[in-house]
């Protein structure tokens, strides 16, 4: 079995010796350009359309978990993989105890109110605040997929009043499901901290606006995890302006990385990290991709296969 891979930044030997020794028989080399020899399977991310173009793969594995890049370039380039053959991307890997630990500690620096206390400091202040209370402090997650339900998880045992918004109805024990855009408002009214995972795709561009911003509770906080897309950064600035949003917390922006200029950099309301939320972990990924490209072998049925139509 032959297997090409390809990623800009990830350390090619490493995923190249791991994959060998974790598929029994495989041939892996990294892809580059002229290669035009048989492959079975490709690992990609950000791939050129002509390492896939033309080949007749059996399934190709985006490195990532979110496949709008890939997809997006599908969009332009259909040649690159015809329908039939197979997009797989990672399920959680590792990303989802990621996502849990930076939601969790989040959420807990908002409710005890360290952001409050650290401009205090700023200005020299002792000044003991009053408390939040759970029952005030809901948490919504607009995507409640494999890594939205691993945050809600994690964040259940703290005792906050938990709810999820997302295509199809969910039954998670002790989060409230809203499904499909009418459910939406519903989902936003009283919804404290907002924690954006949803995919990214035609329905979810630009999704979280004034609009819906102004449908939280008063003195509420963003937490976007997902996709600089989703966000209109103009309309968080003015929502945060107008009070009725308290902070935010952005790992993903419109443009990566983020220009100088950006007004986020210095906005003492939005902190923020450089896209690394969840990164691939490579041992987990090698790990779930051996045992799929297995499973495919055998003709079983495997998870994680990404439906085109649906965008994720
Ligand atoms: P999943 O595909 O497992 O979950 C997506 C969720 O979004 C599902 O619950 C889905 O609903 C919901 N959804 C999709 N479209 C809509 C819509 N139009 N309306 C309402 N709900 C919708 O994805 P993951 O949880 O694995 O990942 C989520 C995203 O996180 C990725 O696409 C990626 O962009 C981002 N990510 C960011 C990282 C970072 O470091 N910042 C790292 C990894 C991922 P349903 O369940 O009903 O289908
Ligand atoms: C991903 C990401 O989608 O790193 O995996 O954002």
């Amino acid at each position: 079995m032959d297997i090409i891979f390809y990623h800009p930044t990830f350390d090619t030997s490493y995923w190249i010796k791991a994959l060998s020794e974790a598929i029994p028989g495989a041939r892996v080399r990294e892809w580059k350009r002229g290669d035009n020899e048989h492959a079975d399977y490709a690992l990609v991310w950000h791939p050129p359309v002509e390492m896939l173009q033309g080949r007749n793969l059996k399934a190709v594995f985006a490195l990532g978990a979110g496949v709008d890049s890939i997809l997006s370039k599908l969009k332009a380039h259909p040649e690159m993989l015809p329908e039939h053959i197979p997009l797989f991307r990672l399920e959680d890997t590792g990303m989802g105890q990621q996502m849990q630990e930076y939601a969790v500690s989040q959420v807990l620096h908002w409710f005890r109110r360290f952001d409050d206390y650290q401009a205090l400091k700023q200005q020299s202040r002792w000044e003991p605040l009053a408390d939040y209370q759970r029952e005030d402090f809901t948490i919504g997650l607009l995507g409640a997929g494999v890594l939205g339900s691993k945050v809600a998880e994690a964040l259940a045992p703290w005792g906050f009043p938990l709810r999820c918004w997302s295509r199809t109805r969910k039954a998670y024990p002790g989060v409230e499901s809203f499904a499909g855009h009418d459910e939406l408002p519903d989902f936003l009214k009283g919804t404290r901290v907002l924690i954006n995972l949803l995919p990214n795709t035609a329905e979810t561009v630009g999704i979280i606006n004034k609009d819906v911003l102004n449908q939280l509770a008063d003195g509420s906080y963003l937490m976007n995890l997902a996709r600089g897309i989703h966000l209109v950064e103009a309309d968080l600035l003015s929502v945060l302006e107008s009070g009725k949003l308290k902070g935010a917390m952005l790992d993903v922006y419109s443009r990566e990385p983020l220009p100088v200029e950006s007004p986020l950099w210095a906005h003492p309301r939005v902190a923020m990290t450089p896209h690394v939320a969840a990164v691939t972990r490579p041992a987990e990924a090698v790990d779930y991709i051996a045992r799929t490209i297995g499973l495919l072998e055998q003709g079983k049925p495997a998870t994680g296969q990404v439906d085109r139509q649906r965008g994720y």
